[in-house]
C-alpha cells in the first residue's frame, strides 16, 4: 500500500496536476493506440505539451499581470473584504482547515478515488451518457479543497473516510456531468475540434449558451431582427478598427485599467512596486494594459498549437479504452474558437456585473465585503461572453457576462458567509461555486444523508435528459462531427 501510494503520489505531483504532460501523455498514447510510428507519437507528445505550455504562459501572464492590479484595489482602500479567486479560495480553506483542527492531507487520496470514479463513468458512457474525462489537475485541486470544506460544513461528525468516499462519488460526478454538459456546444463552436470544458463554469456556460440561443429565438419570434455575431458585424468608419481583435482588445484594456490604475494612484503603484518612481504613469498604463492583449495572443497560439494534435491522437483512446469521449480541458482552450472579440467583451461586462454587485454590497451594509479576483472575473465572463456570442449573437455578449458578474458575487458573497470562509479572506467565486455548489450545500445541509443522495441523483440524471432529447446525434456529434452536422444542423442554426 505504502509503495502503490508512493507511486501515486509521484504521478499526481508531476502529471496528474500537470495539465501539460497530462495532455502530452494522452496525445502520445493516443497515437501509440492509433499505431502511428513511435517517432511521430513522441513529436505528438512534444507539440501537445508545448502547446499546452503557450496556453499556460498566456493564461498565466494574464492572471499574474493582472490579478495584484484588482486585488491592489482592496489595498488601496483598506477594505476588510473576501477575495473571490480560487487560490486565495485555497488559502482560505487551509487556513479554515488548520483553525477547525482537521487535516488535509487526504486531498491526494481524494484525487485519486475521485478520478478514477470520473473514468468509470466515461468508460460506462453507454449507460452513464458521460461522454467527457476531466483532466485540468490544477483546478481539480482547488475544487477538492472547496468541496471538502462544503461537505465538513453540511456534516461536521463524519469521519475520514466517509467523507472521502462521499467526496470523491460527488465530485467525480461533478467533472463528469459538467464536462458532458459542454460537449455539445463545444463541438458546435469549435466546429467539432473534440475536446470539451472541464474547469470551474461548466454549468454556468452550458446554462448562459442556452439562455443565450432561447432568448434568440424569442427575438426572431418577435420579429425582431436577430443580433447577428461580433465577428460578422462590418463596423464603419473610424469604429472599423474593432473589428481587429488585437486593436480593439489593446483600446479596450487601456480604457478600462487606465481607470484602475488611476483610481490606486501613481504614490500607491510606486510603493507596491508595481511601477518605479521613475517611470511615467502614462506609458506604464498603456505598456499594462497592451500586455492585456500581448497575452491572450499568446494563448490563443497555444490554442492552435495543441488542439489539432489532441484532436487527431484521442481517436486512439475514444475507439479503445474510452468509447464515444472525448478530453475535457482548460476553458481557454475555447478562446481561439468564435468571435475573438467575445472574449474581450465578455471580460469587460462581466467586470462592469462584478462591480456594481459589490457597490450594491457595500451600500446595503453586508457583513461580506467582497473584492474581485481576476481568475473568476476573466475566465468565466470571456467563456459565458463567446458562448452567449456563438448562440445568441452581438447583443447577449454584452448582457450575459454582466449579470454572470452579479452572481459571481452575490452568490460567493453568500455561500462564503454561511459557511464560515469569508473570515479567512477567500472564496473560490468561479460561477459554478456561486451557484451549483451553494445549491447543493442548501441541500445537503436540510437533508442530511438523504440530500447526499439526492444531489447525486440530480447528477446522474443531467446526461440521462441530454441523452433523451436527441438519442441519435447524441454520441454521433464526438463520434463523427461532420455527419453530425449533415444530419442534425439546419442552416437556421447559423445565424
Ligand atoms: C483557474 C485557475 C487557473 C486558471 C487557468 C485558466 O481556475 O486556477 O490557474 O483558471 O486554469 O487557464
Amino acid at each position: 500500500m505504502g509503495i502503490l501510494l508512493s507511486i501515486w503520489q509521484f504521478f499526481v505531483d508531476n502529471i496528474l496536476t500537470k495539465p501539460h504532460f497530462l495532455i502530452g501523455l494522452i496525445v502520445f498514447i493516443g497515437y501509440a493506440l492509433l499505431k502511428k510510428p513511435w517517432y511521430e507519437a513522441l513529436a505528438g507528445f512534444i507539440k501537445a505539451t508545448v502547446g499546452y505550455l503557450i496556453l499556460t504562459v498566456g493564461s498565466g501572464g494574464l492572471t499574474s499581470n493582472f490579478r495584484p492590479i484588482i486585488v491592489g484595489l482592496r489595498e488601496r482602500f483598506n477594505l476588510s473584504a473576501m477575495v473571490i479567486d480560487p487560490y486565495f479560495g485555497q488559502n482560505a480553506v487551509q487556513a479554515a482547515m488548520e483553525q477547525a483542527g482537521k487535516s488535509f492531507g487526504d486531498v491526494m487520496v481524494l484525487l485519486l478515488i475521485a478520478y478514477v470514479v470520473n473514468i468509470l463513468l466515461v468508460r460506462f458512457s453507454k449507460y452513464t451518457k458521460m461522454r467527457a474525462v476531466f483532466t485540468t489537475g490544477n483546478v481539480q485541486i482547488q475544487q477538492s479543497a472547496t468541496a471538502f470544506w462544503l461537505l465538513f460544513f453540511c456534516f461536521p461528525e463524519m469521519g475520514r473516510w466517509e467523507i472521502l468516499i462521499v467526496m470523491s462519488i460527488l465530485l467525480g460526478l461533478y467533472w463528469a456531468v459538467g464536462s458532458n454538459l459542454t460537449v455539445d456546444i463545444t463541438q458546435e463552436l469549435s466546429e467539432g475540434a473534440g475536446f470539451a470544458i472541464a474547469h470551474q463554469q461548466m454549468f454556468a456556460t452550458f446554462a448562459n449558451a442556452k439562455i443565450a440561443e432561447k432568448l434568440r429565438q424569442r427575438d426572431e419570434r418577435k420579429g425582431k431582427q436577430a443580433s447577428r455575431r461580433l465577428e460578422d458585424i462590418e463596423l464603419p468608419g473610424w469604429l472599423s478598427m474593432f473589428n481587429e481583435n488585437m486593436v480593439a482588445t489593446g483600446i479596450l484594456m487601456t480604457l478600462f485599467f487606465g481607470i484602475i490604475l488611476l483610481l490606486l494612484g501613481k504614490p500607491y503603484l510606486v510603493e507596491a512596486e508595481f511601477m518605479a518612481a521613475t517611470d511615467n504613469f502614462f506609458f506604464y498604463i498603456l505598456e499594462t494594459s497592451l500586455y492585456f492583449a500581448v497575452y491572450l495572443a499568446i494563448l490563443q497560439l497555444g490554442v492552435r498549437t495543441f488542439v489539432g494534435e489532441l484532436t487527431e491522437s484521442f481517436n486512439g483512446i475514444s475507439q479503445t479504452f474510452l468509447p464515444n469521449s472525448v478530453p475535457g480541458i482548460d476553458v481557454a482552450a475555447t478562446f481561439g474558437f468564435g468571435g475573438q472579440n467575445a472574449v474581450t467583451i465578455g471580460f469587460i461586462s462581466g467586470a462592469l456585473g462584478q462591480f456594481l454587485a459589490i457597490l450594491l454590497l457595500i451600500l446595503f451594509d453586508s457583513p461580506t465585503i467582497v473584492v474581485a479576483g481576476f481568475i473568476p472575473l476573466f475566465f468565466d465572463n470571456a467563456v459565458i461572453g463567446v458562448f452567449a456570442n456563438n448562440r445568441g449573437g452581438a447583443k447577449y455578449t454584452f448582457i450575459l457576462p454582466f449579470i454572470n458578474g452579479i452572481v459571481q458575487v452575490v452568490g460567493s458573497a453568500l455561500i462564503a458567509t454561511w459557511v464560515g470562509l469569508a473570515q479567512y479572506g477567500g472564496y473560490l467565486g468561479m460561477a459554478d461555486w456561486a451557484t451549483v455548489w451553494p445549491v447543493f450545500t442548501v441541500i445537503m445541509k436540510f437533508l442530511g444523508i438523504i440530500g447526499i443522495v439526492v444531489v447525486a441523483l440530480i447528477l446522474i440524471a443531467i446526461p440521462q435528459i441530454q441523452y433523451r432529447r436527441n438519442p441519435e446525434g447524441y454520441f454521433l456529434i464526438v463520434e463523427d462531427y461532420d455527419a453530425y452536422e449533415e444530419q442534425f444542423l439546419t442552416p437556421n442554426d447559423e445565424l
